[in-house]
């Protein structure tokens, strides 16, 4: 099949499974009464996406990630609860395993995976303590053929309902002492709490994942020891140009509800000043062009960091103002809380924190700034670890 008709192929398969599967439950997804995470995930593997990034030779799609954040993107114009459960499952639940895992383990996950007969979901926020991911206390001791898991894992998006969890684990000191597994929910010790009841994207189930002395065979370890918080970092690489996406496309949906608001009441009130709807569009066009750009350098096989930091953050504090922007147009039918755009105000807000807060991208662009290009920015003087004239440290 040459590229192009792939490509069209596969905007087909989107088209449909936005049309046929996400657009009829997204009310319900709104309400926390839509169908299970898993279920979402199955349906995506009969249209052929729940292994989007997967290669062909596993049993998936073998599409690129600029194919990836236009599924997200377009999902998420619908409904974000669908669009971060297929999101977490297609990037930081799988693609571990497709750049860390050897060919055992793919053999043994991806085709699962692909075929949405599996949920996959990423643990690596404990309740102690998010954004310092290297100080993370989930221990895995290893015993015999084994590694013993104890600890608690929080926030883990479709949490409960997962089939495999990519777990990073400590198994010595500092982030050099932190190691990645693959843990079937179905093993001995594995449970969870119950969904939280969230103020925004209620379809999608959020828990804690407790591992009580889960034995994980040596077969399961992802990668080297001590290598866990590079398969961590770079999952969130390429992850937070998922979120970006999961961003505009809520940002865009914001902007259909506004529209379609308008166009239920008649045409657009005398009192509504365009040029609040002009800069919707504009920073949403902004956006998206950051995440192809991220998604280009993705696909290109660069690293992303800092590029997946700017897109993250700019989209997703975009879709907030976008979707409050949209609440204020609507207003005051938008109070309502089934109101589009009062569904895309709440499910707006998670994307400025999950995946690596805001906070934590400013510090990852900052420190790129300081580190790797201080001729460019007239900071030269400014060495590792020198004191900065506001008392912040250039590390
Ligand atoms: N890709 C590959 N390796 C990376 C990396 C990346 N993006 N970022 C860091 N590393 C490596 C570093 O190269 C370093 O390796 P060496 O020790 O071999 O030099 C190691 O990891 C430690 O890096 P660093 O010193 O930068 O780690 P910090 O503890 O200072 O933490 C931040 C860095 C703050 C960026 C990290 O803790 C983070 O991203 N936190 C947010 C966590 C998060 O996103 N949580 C959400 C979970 S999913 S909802």
């Amino acid at each position: 099949m040459s590229a192009d008709v792939h490509r069209t192929a596969l905007v087909r398969s989107i088209e449909g499974f936005v049309h046929d599967v996400v657009s009829p439950i997204a009310p319900a997804m709104a309400r926390g009464a839509g169908p299970s995470p898993k279920r979402i995930v199955e349906a995506a593997g009969e249209a052929g996406l729940a292994g989007l990034l997967t290669p062909i030779a596993y049993g998936g799609a073998g599409g690129s990630h600029r194919d990836f954040i236009e599924f997200i993107e377009a999902v998420a114009r619908v409904d974000a609860s669908s669009s971060v459960i297929l999101d977490v499952h297609l990037s930081v639940g799988t693609e571990p395993l497709i750049v860390f895992g050897n060919d055992d383990q793919k053999s043994r996950y991806l085709p699962r995976l692909a075929s949405g007969a599996w949920l996959a979901a990423f643990a690596l926020t404990e309740p102690q303590g998010g954004s310092d991911a290297a100080a993370l206390q989930v221990r895995a001791t290893h015993d015999g053929g084994a590694y013993v898991l104890t600890g608690s894992k929080a926030f883990i998006t479709s949490g409960g309902d997962a089939d495999l969890y990519v777990v990073i684990a400590r198994t010595g000191h500092g982030a050099r002492g932190v190691t990645a597994f693959l843990v079937e929910a179905s093993s001995p010790g594995v449970s969870s709490g119950p969904p939280l009841e969230k103020m925004g994207l209620r379809g999608s189930w959020t828990a804690e994942l407790v591992l009580d002395g889960v034995r994980v065979p040596d077969e399961n370890r992802l990668g080297d020891e001590g290598h866990g918080f590079t398969v961590a970092m770079s999952a969130l690489d390429s992850g937070r140009v998922g979120i970006s996406a999961q961003a505009v496309g809520i940002a865009q949906g914001a902007i259909d509800a506004t529209l379609q608001h308008w166009r239920r009441r008649g045409g657009v009130p005398d009192d509504v000043d365009l040029s609040t709807l002009a800069d919707m569009e504009a920073r949403t066009a902004a956006a998206r062009q950051l995440t192809r750009h991220a998604a280009a350098l993705v696909d290109a096989g660069a690293r992303v960091t800092l590029d997946a930091s700017i897109a993250k953050l700019y989209s997703t504090d975009t879709c907030v103002a976008v979707a409050q922007a949209g609440v204020d147009l609507c207003a005051p039918e938008s109070s309502a809380d089934d109101h589009p755009a009062a569904v895309r105000f709440r499910d707006a807000k998670a994307c400025q924190i999950y995946e690596g807060t805001n906070q934590i991208q400013r510090v990852v662009i900052a420190r790129h700034l300081l580190r790797d290009r201080p001729a460019h920015r007239g900071i030269g003087s400014i060495g590792e670890g020198r004191r900065l004239p506001g008392g912040g440290r250039s590390t």
